[in-house]
């Protein structure tokens, strides 16, 4: 297994928990944490064994407080241009990792951070949590598709305040907003995400991927494309021994034996 200096990846059976490790820095976002993220993306995208990822950050205090901004100071525009290259392959890795991935939020999520929160297919906030896209400070616009991402999630007009002003909000506020799916006390947060993984693990497998896909490509797509993608997509359920078990057992009143085939 490879070895990583800025981030940690742990397995808890089904599970793989991803923190990103940097509390000097409020675990910003620097090329080697960025390619880190890539390379672990990478190899558990691929293991059929993992049915979940959990992405958090190291300590109390921060999810990710942005792409790291001494390392952005002193790029010129052709290695920002790469930069911005690497996290949006990131962002694009766990947005099309066949696993949902759920960010487990507990602390400030800002900029980069807050962008890597929006290719989560689930978010979780602790009460401490801040959200915000504050690029315009600096000077400079969301690099890692919080322009386009953000607005499909919270819609357009909410979407242009945040990254016009660069506010930073709290956690009810992101609730209210359709930022976060909740929020919960810091203490509650890992096993709140980790009881959410634990049910999403006792479904299907190959249900949920599907979903996953379905979910991600469709919201690209006008109403009447989409709909003949989801029921192209439903098609594919019907390929699965999955789909066989799951109606067999709810006939035979038994629970589902799912193999994710
Ligand atoms: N980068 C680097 N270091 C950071 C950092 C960051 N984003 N955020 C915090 N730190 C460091 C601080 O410099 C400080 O380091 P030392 O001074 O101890 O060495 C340490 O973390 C603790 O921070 P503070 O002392 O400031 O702690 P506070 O509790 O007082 O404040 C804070 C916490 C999160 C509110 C504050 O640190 C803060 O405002 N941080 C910056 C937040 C921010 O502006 N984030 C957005 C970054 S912009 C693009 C690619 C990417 C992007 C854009 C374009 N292209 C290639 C086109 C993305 C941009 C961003 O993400």
């Amino acid at each position: 297994m490879t070895t990583f200096k800025n981030i940690r990846l742990e397995r808890d059976q089904a599970l793989a928990v991803v923190s990103i490790d940097r509390p000097k820095a409020m675990n910003a976002l620097n090329y080697d944490t960025l390619q880190e993220l890539k390379v672990c993306f990478e190899q558990i995208s691929g293991d059929h064994t993992l049915k979940v990822i959990l992405l958090t950050g190291s300590g109390e205090k921060a999810f990710v407080a942005g792409a790291d901004i001494s390392y952005m100071r002193r790029m010129n525009a052709h290695e920002a241009t790469e930069f911005a290259h690497l996290g949006h392959s990131v962002m694009m890795m766990i947005e099309s990792a066949p696993q949902p991935v759920i960010a487990a939020v507990n602390g400030f999520a800002l900029g980069g951070g807050c962008e890597l929160t929006l290719a989560c297919d689930i978010r979780i906030a602790s009460t401490n949590a801040k959200f915000g896209q504050p690029e315009v400070n600096l000077g400079v616009i969301p690099g890692f598709g919080g322009s386009q991402r953000l607005p499909r999630l919270v819609g357009k007009g909410v979407a242009s305040e945040l990254l016009y002003t660069g506010d930073i909000i709290d956690s009810t506020e992101a609730l209210r907003i359709g930022l976060v799916n909740r929020v919960v006390p810091q203490d509650k947060l890992m096993s709140t995400c980790k009881n959410i993984a634990e049910k999403i693990c006792s479904k299907g497998p190959r249900a949920i991927q599907i979903c996953k896909q379905t979910i991600n490509n469709g919201c690209q797509m006008d109403i009447a494309r989409a709909s003949q993608y989801e029921a192209i997509q439903f098609g594919q359920c019907f390929a699965s021994e999955d789909q066989t078990e799951g109606m067999t057992a709810f006939l035979e009143k038994r629970p589902p034996l799912f193999t994710g085939n």
